[in-house]
């Protein structure tokens, strides 16, 4: 007898957001395009980066950045497809870019009713372009706050990251995915080059609660604080019943380190160091968003002391330590810090 299997279904990214717009009572389908319009920029970006050994693409284009780091043509490509995706797609009124020093005001006819601004990165690990090793995108969403009207101004980013509406990443690697929260879980989608569509691959994501990663540039080591010293030397000991020593594991692109921590379990840590108080990473454009996909999936980010969400940003460009990953090994990194380096606390 003739017998059909079941058709496995494919889950679009786009049938994905508009299923789960009925979680958002009062949503109008504005995030839904908001995020589609992303996905779309991503697609774009992605096929430039698959292609960035052969095309004229690849390199540095002589110019830096607003933090003085050497820009690369790449970076330059995929701040432009993001800017314009969100500049055409109606629903963005404006745009903080970690390649750009000023917000991007976007003020068109189409963009009038727009109530939402994005932080973005849009190129995380650059200096991984040139070697063939994963590089990201990096995103978050805030509403404009009641309180605020007329002309955007710094006052609409600068709201803490407990306010995100969704954030999210890509990860353009040995295949591309997508993956985003918007506040009920964590969903990833890996983009399916035949169909050119991201399908939903890794449903409610959660990050195990402990890990056996540790992921930091131990190059730094001289210049970190006491409490990093001593959890380092607490990953490298050996105890058989809490799996340590742990394994060592740095890429260098912040978006494939935590996307390798978030499936297998594991702790990043950007610290604080001597000639760095502030740490490396940007707020509003790195940690709050990978802080609450991370809280979303059951880890936990911090800046050594306090949950990264509840920072109050006051510029656009500011950078903060982090602490990222499984909720058991960010907490007893946390305690090394506290009992020995309390004195950065306040830093
Ligand atoms: P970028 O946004 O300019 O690429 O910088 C952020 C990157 C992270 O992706 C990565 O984890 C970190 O910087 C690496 O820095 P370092 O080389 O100091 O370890
Ligand atoms: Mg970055």
């Amino acid at each position: 007898m003739f017998t059909h299997k079941p058709i496995r279904r494919f889950i679009t990214l786009g049938q994905f957001i508009i299923e789960r717009q009925t979680d958002f009572p009062f949503a109008k389908g504005e995030l839904s395009r908001l995020l589609r319009d992303i996905g779309i920029a991503a697609k774009l970006v992605n096929r430039e980066v698959n292609k960035a050994g052969l095309a004229d693409i690849l390199g540095d284009m002589g110019e830096t950045n607003v933090q003085g780091e050497d820009q690369k043509k790449l970076d330059v490509y995929a701040n432009e497809q993001f800017i314009n995706a969100l500049r055409s797609g109606g629903e963005c009124m404006a745009i903080a870019s970690e390649e750009n020093e000023d917000l991007i005001d976007i003020d068109s006819a189409v963009s009038k009713d727009a109530k939402y601004v994005v932080c973005m990165d849009p190129l995380d690990g650059s200096s991984n372009i040139d070697v063939n090793v994963n590089i990201g995108t990096i995103f978050s969403i805030y509403r404009r706050p009641e309180h605020i009207s007329g002309p955007t101004t710094i006052d609409d980013f600068m709201q803490k990251g407990v306010e995100q509406v969704a954030a999210g990443y890509v990860i353009y690697g040995s295949s591309t995915m997508l993956v985003y929260t918007t506040g009920k879980g964590v969903n990833g989608f890996t983009l399916d080059p035949s169909i050119g569509e991201f399908c939903l691959s890794h449903p409610d994501m959660m990050m195990p609660k402990d890990g056996a990663i540790y992921s930091l540039n131990e190059g730094n080591h001289l210049h970190f604080p006491d409490g990093v010293k001593k959890y380092v030397k607490y990953c490298q000991e050996i105890d058989k019943s809490t799996n340590r020593p742990y394994s060592s594991r740095y890429i260098g692109s912040l978006v494939a380190d935590f996307h390798r921590n978030l499936i297998k379990g594991g702790i990043y840590i950007y610290p604080s160091t001597h000639k760095s108080p502030k740490g490396k990473l940007r707020l509003l454009y790195e940690c709050n968003p990978l802080a609450f996909i991370a809280e979303q999936a059951g880890g936990k980010a911090s800046d050594g002391f306090n949950r990264i969400l509840e920072l109050q940003p006051t510029s656009l460009h500011q950078r903060t330590p982090l602490y990222i990953g499984s909720v058991n090994m960010v907490d007893k990194a946390e305690e090394m810090m506290r009992v020995y380096s309390a004195e950065t606390a306040n830093q």
